[in-house]
């Protein structure tokens, strides 16, 4: 795995030496879990720039999160989107991962420490294949998790919260140590919701499906695969189904920024339609990297460049 170490972390306002970014064991966040944050991939267009793929939407998630949490962050979307562009120039990357984080300071304890400071960080580094070169290439092997996606009215997932993610983390251990890929969880009601760090999308006989924003995250991935299936005509239909829908579809695949367009080739130790990837899936993956590239006139407005 490549390292997250690198010269600067942007901290409160200012670009820090790594080694001086850091927070003390107080931390209101680190006891309780109340924090937003949002991850963002860097792409090297064809003609040479660098861009934040969806930058906007994403920190325009991070304050919707914030904001359904009742986190104030102390600056601007425009000035978060500068210090994006700041950290990933600072530290001379290329194609890279962005990871902005906002969480609440040390000062109070108790869980209604209302007082205590708002923070924001962001950081930059290299990230491969989240689900490895091989799952890109040859699909994944996913297992649906004994952890159910929590009830959205025990935690808001509509925002990308850093709580949250113990179950996610629950059910990705799981997964890993059955020796599967990735887990896909379900909702209380036994729906497909998504995966631990993705959204999931299914084909069957050319119409695509994926479960509706009731039990999953807002995925900006996700929003942009709805976008480029739209545009090649291919339906696309947002409904709740359970896990053998999947079980007898012709593709299944996972989206997420560190994801991608993953494909899937195994469910519950089942294979998933007679190829990996099937046509959508590649068609889709093509498309996707096509407008990363800045090849694709029609999807220029989804990069932000550095
Ligand atoms: N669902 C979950 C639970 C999730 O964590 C992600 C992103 C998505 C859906 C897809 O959202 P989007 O990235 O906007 O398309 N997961 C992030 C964190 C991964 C991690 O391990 O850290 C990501 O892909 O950046």
């Amino acid at each position: 795995m490549a390292s997250v170490k690198t010269d600067k972390i942007w901290l409160d306002g200012s670009l820090l030496p790594y080694e001086r970014a850091t927070v003390h064991v107080l931390t209101h966040s680190l006891h309780y879990g109340l924090g937003v944050f949002e991850g963002m991939r860097c792409y090297k267009t064809d003609d040479g720039h660098l861009a934040i793929f969806r930058a906007r939407e994403h920190i325009r998630r991070l304050f919707d999160s914030a904001r359904i949490l009742e986190m104030k962050i102390p600056f601007t979307e425009a000035e978060l989107l500068q210090a994006c562009v700041d950290t990933v120039r600072a530290n001379g990357l290329g194609e890279c991962y962005i990871r902005p984080l906002v969480f609440v300071g040390e000062g109070e304890m108790g869980v209604a420490a209302l007082n205590n400071r708002t923070r924001v960080a962001v950081a930059a580094w290299e990230w491969g294949a989240y689900l490895g070169e091989e799952g890109v290439k040859h699909g994944i092997r996913v297992k649906t998790s004994s952890f159910v996606r929590f009830h959205h009215n025990s935690l808001l997932c509509m925002a990308k919260a850093t709580g949250h993610y113990v179950n996610s983390i629950l059910a990705s251990h799981e997964a890993r140590h059955g020796n599967y890929d990735e887990a896909l969880l379900l909702d209380v009601d036994g729906f497909v919701s998504e995966g631990a760090g993705e959204n999931v999308f299914f084909a069957r006989d050319g119409v695509v499906t994926t479960p509706p924003l009731s039990s999953a995250l807002p995925g900006i991935t996700r929003d942009a695969v709805i976008t480029i299936l739209g545009d090649a005509g291919i339906t696309v239909v947002q409904r709740r189904f359970p896990r053998d829908a999947i079980y007898i579809a012709d593709e299944f695949f996972m989206t997420g920024t560190a994801a991608e367009v993953t494909p899937v080739r195994e469910l519950d130790d089942r294979r998933i339609g007679s190829q990996t990837p099937g046509p959508i899936t590649t068609q889709v993956r093509e498309t996707f990297i096509a407008a990363m590239r800045g090849r694709d006139p029609r999807y220029r407005g989804w990069l932000y460049y550095v």
